[in-house]
């Protein structure tokens, strides 16, 4: 019996960490569901988010839908976020009321149904089962709730809504119709506040979409070589997340070799990879309504060139002192700043800008942030100048920290370089308001040689940065970014 035990306990630890070419990386994964189980303690998570919402709310009453214009319009169902957030539920046209009074009701309506539907879509759940899976105080009729909702917005009590929900305002206005305007309110200022702060389960969802999205990362390292196409990788990322459970990715896959490693949103994904491109990869899985967002850029061949590794190592430099920034009491931008010094140097060492005091040459080569919220949306919900941290580089105005980071915030840190084919041409359009032309044309002079070294070469490294209680967790630290880690597993 022993013996078995451990013949299964190897064969667990072999799966685990070996894929189908036979290169590992450790990436602890596991195909199965349980993080999306209605267990007590993951329902107690959407009940405290209602609570503390109807702590925020001082009248009222919170009307949402669960679909919106664009729910339907996604490669698979998936409905309005906020209405997820607060139940859990991932229904197709439904709604939900919260209401402040007698200490808070929860109310949800089954989904909008007929026979026509049930055959072509399926049933829906009976009010029984969304008793018992959602524990909402009661659940109407799709009739009902629209009875209740007309009462609600035509009784003169404030009413919060979602105004970026179409659908929603849309079925609100023919309620009241006849009637005086109701007050409404937007429930996104208490909503994404609350958001930005990501509780157990949510950073539990998104340690799970980062851990699938590095393994996608690793199984094109292992499976890229020239003469493949940008979407066949595509195929094998995409493939990768529904094989654990991810239903869709977060946003269009970015799979860009070559020269368009340097377009910063690349979609098309149909180009042949040649030996001796650079292939830039921006994925992120979507599992249980969280996403991932990761940036890798790997040689198509296996190796590096001496240029590709020189803006590699720069660029994973520049990265690592900003990631170094991120813990409470900083601020969100100081991870840019500390990012943008150094690939500022960098550059200059290089003889890729003439000035390294200059902003808009550092600009010209890394033309984006560096940061932004992650979670249930790519660029997640939430302010980024509220309570700010005033630097000590403050007093000229020029450095703005940002917003005070907290234990719980969830953000990307992406710095980029770009050396675009004839890039150099564009800088006289790009910085016309920065810089006079003869300026900008002694930078060209004194740059160009150099720069013609490193065309093509689009490099951004992208990682999930969880703050925690005094400093910050990499979630996406299973997707390999150092040079030789990703050599080694291409070779
Ligand atoms: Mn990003």
């Amino acid at each position: 019996m022993k013996k078995y035990l451990l013949f299964f306990l190897m064969l667990s630890i072999l799966t685990n960490c070996t894929n189908p070419e036979g290169r590992s990386w450790i990436i602890p994964l596991t195909i199965d569901d349980t993080l999306l189980d209605y267990t007590p303690e993951q329902l107690e998570s959407f009940q405290k988010r209602r609570s503390t919402l109807l702590d925020k709310m001082e009248h009222g009453f919170l009307i949402l839908k669960s679909t919106d214009q664009r729910s339907r319009n996604r490669h698979e169902f998936r409905c309005t976020n906020y209405f997820y957030y607060l139940t859990g539920y991932a229904s197709y046209g439904s709604y939900m009321i919260l209401a402040k009074q007698d200490a808070g009701q929860f109310f949800l309506s089954k989904p909008f149904t007929n026979i026509r539907m049930e055959i072509y879509d399926g049933g829906q759940p009976t009010a029984g089962e969304i008793l018992d899976l959602y524990h909402p105080d009661s659940v109407l009729s799709y009739d009902e709730m629209r009875m209740m909702l007309g009462h609600i917005v035509n009784s003169g009590s404030p009413v919060y809504v979602d105004f970026k929900n179409h659908e929603l305002m849309d079925d609100l206005n023919k309620l009241t119709e006849g009637h005086p305007k109701p007050e409404l309110l937007n429930a996104a200022t208490m909503l994404d506040e609350m958001r930005v702060i990501k509780d157990p389960l949510e950073v539990a969802r998104l340690q799970k979409a980062c851990n699938i999205t590095a393994r996608a990362l690793t199984n094109v390292m292992n499976r890229c070589e020239p003469g493949k196409h940008e979407y066949e990788m595509e195929a094998v990322i995409e493939g990768t997340f529904l094989e654990y459970g991810s239903a869709m990715p977060g946003f269009p896959s970015i799979v860009g070799s070559g020269p368009n490693s340097t377009t910063l949103h690349y979609e098309p994904n149909t180009r042949l990879m040649e030996d001796g491109d650079l292939l830039l990869m921006d994925i992120g899985a979507d599992y249980g309504y969280y996403t991932a967002d990761i940036t890798r850029t790997i040689p198509v061949n296996g190796k590096f060139t001496t240029e590709q590794r020189t803006i590699c190592q720069l660029v994973l430099d520049a990265q690592k002192a900003s990631i170094e920034q991120l813990k409470p009491g900083m601020g969100i931008r100081d991870g840019h700043l500390a990012g943008r010094k150094a690939m500022n140097e960098g550059l200059a060492q290089l003889g890729l800008i003439s000035d390294p005091e200059s902003e808009w040459q550092v600009e010209f080569y890394c033309i984006h942030g560096t940061s932004h919220y992650l979670g249930m949306d790519v660029h997640d919900v939430g302010d980024y100048e509220i309570n700010p941290r005033l630097s000590d580089e403050d007093s000229t105005g020029k450095y703005r920290s940002g917003r005070i980071l907290e234990p719980g915030m969830v953000l990307t840190i992406e710095p980029g370089i770009y050396i675009r084919e004839n890039g150099l041409e564009q800088a006289f359009d790009m910085f016309a308001n920065e810089a006079d032309s003869s300026e900008i044309a002694a930078f060209i002079e004194s740059v160009s040689l150099i720069y013609e070294q490193y065309e093509n070469i689009g490099v951004r490294i992208e990682d999930d940065i969880l703050i925690t209680k005094d400093a910050n967790l990499v979630l996406s630290r299973y997707a390999p970014k150092e040079p030789d880690d990703i050599e080694q597993l291409m070779r």
